[in-house]
């Protein structure tokens, strides 16, 4: 498609074109300075080059070429929104990326300040009208995970059209019955905005296809526990992050031919960074698009990232759906049982999480942890100290960070990383 087509597109979903324009331009310009710099990267990166080159184009002409067919668009914040669901009454399931400052002082009249960076970004891309992803939404999903997002969908609810999901905070019985009932009221939901019905032939199918996203993904990170690292973090995050949007099909396929590549890589004893290089692994909050300060800022120290525990990362790929049920109520309770394995940090108590940062830093063979955190995070930020403790008394050297997508910190964060980078040296 041409570019004029494009600024057609746009201005149909009632982008603001001039300041559309501009954004593009700085996250190119970011983009190339943050990946295509690098050294020795991985051929099969060059689709995902490609995805993000056209990730205000040509997917978004995907996803206006499904509503013409008779197709619905559902964007989310949170893997706690089944997407088995969504594919399954024949929708496309988008997450909205929420990684960048943008429209802050906007957001800030909707939020109070003292709001996470995330937050204020996907409010702030809907008043500056600047993502055509949340444009496209015949339905954006939100759920009641911490209380920022549970109250700034409210607000969101007065310019968007929201639908806003029940996650309880427990992991007793009575909070598994809650769960199911909201995912019954979900599947509901799916059916009423497609006009579809969900049939156990329809949910298996798509069981297995997001099964089969998230195993290349369990594929892609386990390969990371080879030294040298055969892929860098940044561009491991950036795969984990276009898993949101892309067809998972699609998806699935050319990751796997990365992974093909990777083995190659191990296989001939090469990668991204010399051996013994210092390997970290992050923890916490989620990175969204274009969100990859922090990854930059580690691996422009000499450390190379080996893992992700967050929801652009592994607590988002760790556990499948059983495939085994036959009928619609077991493959429901099948998805229940999955979904209310997540370790958020919104649950109280979360002790699972603390086991599994633990464990995945073991099999990465991390030499060290940076928790991340976004500023006015309270969830992730109370649980930085309990993760801390544990790793202490594991033996497995941390530190934690908070920030926001600001770049105003860039040289501190330079200087605490560089510090304990040396420090694992
Ligand atoms: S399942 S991590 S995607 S809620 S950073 S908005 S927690 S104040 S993103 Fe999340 Fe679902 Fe949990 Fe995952 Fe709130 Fe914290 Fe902001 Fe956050």
């Amino acid at each position: 498609m041409s570019e004029a087509s494009y600024h057609e597109m746009w201005e149909r979903l009632n982008l603001d074109l001039s300041a559309h324009d501009a954004l593009l331009e700085v996250l190119g310009k970011f983009y190339g300075d943050i990946f295509m710099s690098q050294q020795g990267r991985l051929q099969g990166m060059e689709y995902l080059d490609f995805v993000l080159s056209e990730v205000h184009g040509l997917r978004i002409k995907e996803l206006r070429d499904a509503q013409a067919e008779g197709r619905k668009v559902v964007g989310t914040f949170c893997v706690f929104v089944p997407e088995e669901l969504t594919l399954a009454a024949d929708a496309v399931h988008v997450g909205l990326c929420s990684g960048a400052d943008a429209g802050t002082e906007l957001a800030e009249k909707m939020v109070p300040r003292n709001t996470c960076a995330l937050i204020k970004s996907f409010i702030g891309f809907k008043m500056a009208k600047l993502c055509p992803y949340t444009e496209s939404c015949d339905l954006i999903v939100g759920e009641t995970t911490c209380d920022g997002k549970k109250k700034a969908y409210e607000a969101f609810a007065e310019v968007a059209p929201m639908y806003v999901m029940e996650v309880p905070q427990q992991k007793r019985a009575a909070d598994r019955a809650l769960f199911k009932a909201e995912v019954l009221r979900y599947k509901d939901e799916m059916e009423r905005l497609t006009g579809r019905t969900i049939t156990a032939e329809s949910l298996a199918r798509s069981i297995r296809i997001v099964n089969d996203r998230r195993r290349v993904l369990q594929r892609l990170n386990a390969l990371r526990a080879a030294d040298p690292a055969p892929i860098s973090g940044r561009d491991a995050l950036l795969v984990n992050q276009v898993a949101f949007y892309d067809d998972p099909v699609r998806f699935t396929q050319s990751i796997n031919a990365l992974c093909d590549q990777m083995e190659q890589r191990i296989a001939a004893g090469e990668g991204v960074a010399p051996a013994h290089a210092p390997r970290l692994l992050l923890a916490g909050c989620p990175m969204a698009v274009p969100n990859w300060k922090l990854p930059y800022v580690v691996e422009s120290s000499g450390a190379v990232i080996v893992g992700e525990e967050s929801c652009i990362g592994t607590r988002n790929t760790r556990d499948l759906v059983d495939e085994s049920g036959q009928s619609l109520d077991e493959m429901i309770e099948a998805i229940v049982d999955r979904y209310m394995r997540i370790d958020c940090a919104c649950f109280t108590p979360n002790a699972e999480r603390m086991d599994n940062v633990a464990a995945l830093a073991k099999a990465q063979n991390a030499d060290g942890v940076i928790q991340y955190s976004l500023l006015f995070c309270q969830p992730y930020e109370h649980e930085a100290i309990k993760v801390g403790k544990r790793l202490d008394a594991e033996q497995i050297p941390s530190l934690a960070i908070a920030t926001d997508y600001s770049m105003e910190d860039v040289e501190q964060l330079k200087t605490r990383v560089e510090a304990f980078v040396e420090m694992l040296k």
